[in-house]
């Protein structure tokens, strides 16, 4: 387990960023607006990490979560997916600075045949211990699948297609609209993101959510990579970058949950195509 969590987090975006350029393009122009501003102020903090998995014991949400547990997180949300056979919590930090973290984890069991073996087999290539190991978080996939096999899951599950490539690693970081000082609309954020040539996830929507639900939420479409698969290379979807703006409850405080309406769409940021 880790005992730094600045240092976790640190390496969870070194290894993000590798694979998500346009996520460092637009933390290096996010970072030229607030430096007009309050030079004190001017630091990006993000709303949220994401990571993704499998329901299956020796890698299940519970096991990643445990290293925030371990930080000093605490379980605060539970989300169903139905559709896309999928649950999530989200965790939170005593210290609101730090991101909150948001885990999925894939209902193996409901998935076809065909696809829990592929799915089984991969995960039978992971140590037994692999996941109490401090760089567990972001070590990635544990195996290699074939081109067939991907296009067997990419068929049923963009999200189980999506773990047979990237495996254990953010899937996204989400910029906190509120702490920025040029923007403060998410969607003057998401304008100025479009002319410099982003591409936005339009599914449900450019801006998901809004005032309504306390939470509103934009992210880039993920980055395309090529990477080598057991026989072959290809070209697939990496992560993609997040952007939210939360609003006040009656207390006067910001809501921190998230929105299972919203985040159904936001999954869909790593599809390889989307249909609207
Ligand atoms: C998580 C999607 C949901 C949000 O902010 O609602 C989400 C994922 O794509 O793994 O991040
Ligand atoms: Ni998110």
């Amino acid at each position: 387990m880790h005992t730094n969590v600045n240092t976790l987090f640190d390496n969870l975006w070194q290894d993000y960023v590798a694979i998500t350029p346009s996520a460092q393009k637009i933390h290096a122009l996010l970072d030229t607006y607030e430096a007009k501003h309050d030079k004190a102020k001017a630091q990006i903090i993000n709303d949220h990490i994401a990571l993704r998995t499998f329901n299956i014991a020796k890698i299940n949400l519970q096991k990643l979560a445990a290293h925030f547990l371990a930080l000093g997180y605490s379980d605060k949300g539970d989300y169903i997916f139905e559709q896309k056979k999928l649950v999530a919590k989200h965790f939170e930090h005593p210290d609101d600075r730090l991101p909150k973290v948001f885990i999925s984890e894939l209902l193996v069991e409901e998935m076809p045949a065909e696809v829990q073996s592929i799915i089984l087999k991969m995960i039978s290539s992971v140590a037994d211990d692999a996941a109490k190991q401090d760089n567990f978080l972001y070590s990635g996939a544990h195996w290699q699948v074939s081109e067939q096999d991907y296009a067997t899951l990419v068929a049923e599950s963009e999200y189980a297609a999506w773990m047979a490539v990237w495996g254990f690693r953010a899937n996204h970081f989400t910029v906190s609209v509120n702490h920025l000082s040029h923007f403060t609309e998410l969607a003057d954020l998401n304008n100025a993101l479009t002319q410099a040539g982003f591409v936005l996830n339009q599914s449900g929507g450019e801006i998901k959510g809004g005032p309504e639900v306390l939470l509103a939420q934009s992210s880039t479409m993920a980055d395309k990579i090529t990477v080598q698969l057991s026989d072959t290379q290809k070209s697939v979807p990496s992560c993609f970058y997040e952007f939210a703006q939360r609003y006040a409850m009656d207390d006067g405080n910001l809501y921190q949950g998230f929105v299972a309406a919203s985040a159904d769409k936001i999954f869909e940021s790593t599809n390889a195509s989307i249909t609207m």
